[in-house]
């Protein structure tokens, strides 16, 4: 039951990284031309993974499951002596995020290499329907990622195809974005492709953006909260999420200094109006490239044979599933080189060991997957 549903959330998370390393061998132009071929080596893909994580389900020992209805088996709690990473504000708590200062000038600002944090303008309803697709919504908490396209969109999804290269929100286009640390974007249309693609982000239509799920206000929506990323290195660390519904670009960075803790998102899969995928529950899936890597060196479509983006060492998931949120962490099976740091989940039900030293990771190589109780905190320790 609890298990099986987490099953489906991690297989699909894994199948999503493949995917992306399956589509990129010949970068950006292949991209737009292979779609087709994409979409069909994402179904293989996902029947290929389920038999990893299955070898994992098979050591039920190291799995403390949530009982039906009743406590876990033992929950850790865990001592965060770092800066607290807190949880994002909660929607309804839009009133007070009125009154705070609205600090418009980031989107004058291509500080490309600093921090991330800003997630002032999330609590703002998007004014749908006008604002001109010339102009990057950072006012409602989207995060403009300049050195990825020219507009700062994630990904524009044009006719089929893929728009990135222009890097404008052209008429007819899905125009997606990145959201701060401990959001998703909250915008991706319910009419989605019967090919297995994923369509998502903001429709320009007459001119002006427009919601695609329009019950939903906002750009950005908070996960679960609770998980985060702690690196305890002397070197930046660039975590890179994909961006799912949508062109699957693992460009959404989460720039994790050192001596920091950043939240990492955990979306929320038990919510009824959470993106589906074929009708299964639907994680995020974050690159994580070696220490030293920049943001804006790391979060992109890496060359085949590399070591970034889609070819970083590690991939993290995260989702909100049965009432538990899961974490994982695993190799990338497209990098055989070890990662330039290890890393541990710290935390979660059981306080079960779960880790990657020296770029081999628990379980027989294929990764580990840690439960949390909502409320409950846990982190990615990354050390060395
Ligand atoms: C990882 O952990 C192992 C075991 O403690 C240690 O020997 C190694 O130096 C650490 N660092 C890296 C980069 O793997
Ligand atoms: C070097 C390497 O292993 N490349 C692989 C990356 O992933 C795709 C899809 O799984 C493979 O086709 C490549 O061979």
């Amino acid at each position: 039951m609890g298990f099986s549903a987490s099953l489906v959330l991690f297989v699909l998370a894994l199948a999503g990284s493949s995917t992306l390393a399956a589509a990129q061998p010949h970068g950006k132009h292949a991209r737009v031309h292979g779609r087709h071929a994409r979409a069909l080596k994402e179904r293989y893909m996902v029947t290929e993974l389920t038999t990893v994580w299955t070898t994992i389900q098979s050591t039920p020992s190291s799995y403390p499951l949530p009982t039906a209805g009743g406590s876990p088996p033992e929950v850790k709690d865990i001592k965060v002596d770092a800066p607290t990473p807190t949880n994002p504000p909660k929607k309804d708590d839009k009133k007070d995020d009125k009154d705070k200062k609205k600090d418009t000038s980031d989107s004058d600002t291509s500080n490309t290499n600093k921090g991330h944090d800003s997630n002032e303008n999330t609590g703002r309803e998007f004014k749908d329907g006008a604002i001109p697709c010339s102009k990057f919504p950072s006012d409602y908490g989207a995060m403009e990622l300049p050195w990825h396209t020219k507009d700062g969109w994630s990904g524009i999804q044009y006719n089929g195809g893929n728009a990135d290269n222009e890097g404008v929100c052209k008429e007819g286009s899905l125009c997606s974005y990145a959201c701060p640390p401990g959001f998703s974007k909250a915008q991706w249309p319910s009419d989605q492709p019967a090919s297995g693609e994923s369509h998502g982000g903001l429709l320009c239509k007459g001119g002006v953006l427009t919601l695609t799920r329009p019950d939903c206000k906002y750009l950005c929506e908070p996960g679960a909260g609770g998980i985060s990323v702690k690196n305890e290195l002397s070197k930046v660390v660039a975590v890179c999420r994909t961006d799912y519904p949508g062109s699957e670009n693992m460009v959404v960075p989460l720039q994790c200094d050192p001596g920091t803790e950043k939240p990492l998102t955990a979306p929320d899969a038990d919510s009824p109006t959470a993106y589906k995928w074929k009708g299964g529950a639907t994680s995020a899936q974050y690159y994580v490239n070696n220490a030293g890597v920049s943001v804006k060196e790391g979060c992109l479509w890496g060359k085949e044979g590399g070591e970034v983006g889609n070819w970083a060492p590690y991939i993290f998931g995260a989702g909100k599933k049965g009432g538990k949120i899961w974490i994982s962490v695993s190799k990338n099976p497209n990098n055989s080189k070890p990662a330039n740091f290890n890393v541990s989940i710290v935390g979660g039900v059981g306080g079960k060991k779960c880790e990657c030293i020296m770029g081999v990771c628990q379980d027989g190589g294929a990764g580990c997957t840690v439960t949390v109780e909502p409320g409950q905190k846990a982190y990615y320790r990354m050390w060395e």
